[in-house]
């Protein structure tokens, strides 16, 4: 039945994946802005052409699509626009997303996941709709959004987006008492790990996991170690030692250590000689108050955040129901005693969550599971 709607094809959805892998691209360096893909596709009679591509830029600006617009020069006239969030309405430092589709002569925009942002909130798609463009909404939307989840998280509930991620032996141990460091997972895993921390806006651990196993939480992958994100300890007492890897590699990554306002000024001295910065925070019986660092963390544009442990941090954050998605990796190996229970295991996923994917990194088992999925 044709009821006169626009609607969308399979090779619209083919075009929006391929937008959608694009945006990937700048994940975690876009500043506090969602990073977008836009594609501009042209159909010359014999085919699809893909004309102009998009990523918004490291920092933010310039958004996606006069990027794109630019490559596509006077091929934009008449093509289709493929844009992973509805274009901007507003004025930055340029004029509006939704304006340059306009004027480009761009004929039909399919759009993903809608902006939250009140200057845009559907005035973006009527800005197009009113020029007279063809406008498909809603197109692979929940992909979309899952690309853009810290953005959204953190501009409906000031808040970021939390991952948990674990490292569980093949009898759901996340280590040994008193060993630090041990190799749970094969360097497959490693590697997605350090994947995962180049497209986050921070890492965060507990104290107790800072001191037993003196961890750097940079992303090592060769030609990325300029994605290491900012590196968060929970860290009420400030007990983190000036010799840690952690604060040795403070002034080359930065590290914000949340602790009690009332610290000792000369531990604070210490650690911010060595280049540490510090975040005072509320602590309500005896720990860190988290919903209200999170609240901290998203004001100052953190919007997707990696909890990597330990036991007692993960608890809390799961507690608390402050964790949006679950990471698990299960290596082959067993702990046996002495092992540190973990607190979830894909026997035991909180009520709740849902299995988004499934993969495999060398001999280890990779599941992700999403609040609500
Ligand atoms: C787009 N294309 O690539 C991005 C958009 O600070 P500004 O002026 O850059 O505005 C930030 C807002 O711009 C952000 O909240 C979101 O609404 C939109 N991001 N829009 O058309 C893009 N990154
Ligand atoms: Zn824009």
């Amino acid at each position: 039945m044709n009821t006169g709607r626009a609607s969308a094809s399979d090779l619209d959805r083919r075009f929006m994946a391929a937008a959608i892998r694009l945006s990937r691209r700048h994940m975690g360096l876009a500043g506090t802005n969602p990073s977008v893909g836009t594609l501009i596709v042209r159909d010359d009679g014999a085919g699809q052409q893909i004309v102009g591509r998009g990523v918004t830029a490291i920092g933010g600006r310039p958004h996606a699509e006069p990027q794109a617009l630019a490559e596509a020069g006077e091929a934009a006239r008449g093509a289709t626009a493929y844009v992973t969030l509805e274009p901007c309405a507003h004025h930055g430092r340029t004029p509006p997303c939704a304006n340059a589709l306009v004027n480009a002569g761009i004929a039909r925009v399919v759009g993903a996941a809608a902006d939250p942002d009140p200057r845009v909130s559907g005035n973006g798609y009527a800005i197009l709709r009113e020029a007279g463009i063809e406008v498909v909404e809603g197109v692979l939307a929940d992909e979309a959004a899952d690309m853009l989840r810290g953005y959204l998280m953190r501009s409906e509930k000031k808040r970021p987006e939390v991952t948990l991620k674990l490292a569980l032996s093949a009898d759901g141990m996340i280590g040994r008492m008193g060993e630090g460091q041990i190799a749970i997972t094969g360097p497959a895993s490693r590697r997605q790990v350090h994947m995962m921390r180049a497209e986050s806006d921070a890492i965060l651990v507990g104290i107790g996991t800072a001191l037993a196993d003196d961890p750097s939480l940079t992303c090592r992958l060769p030609g990325l170690q300029s994605r290491s994100p900012l590196r968060i300890v929970l860290d009420r007492d400030m007990k983190l030692p000036t010799n840690s890897a952690l604060a040795r590699t403070a002034r080359e990554v930065p590290v914000l250590l949340t602790a009690a306002s009332d610290c000792p000024s000369d531990k604070r001295r210490a650690l911010a000689g060595a280049g540490v910065d510090f975040l005072g925070v509320e602590v309500h019986e005896g720990q860190i108050a988290l919903p209200e660092l999170l609240e901290d963390l998203a004001a100052r544009g953190i919007a997707t955040l990696m909890v990597e442990g330990g036991a007692f941090t993960a608890r809390r954050f799961l507690e608390e129901g402050l964790v949006d998605r679950l990471a698990l990796f299960s290596g082959p190996s067993e702990i046996g005693a002495g092992g540190i229970a973990a607190p979830v295991d894909f026997d035991h996923i909180p009520e709740g969550f849902g299995l988004l994917r499934e993969a495999r990194f060398g001999e280890d088992v990779y599941r992700e599971y999403v609040k609500g999925g």
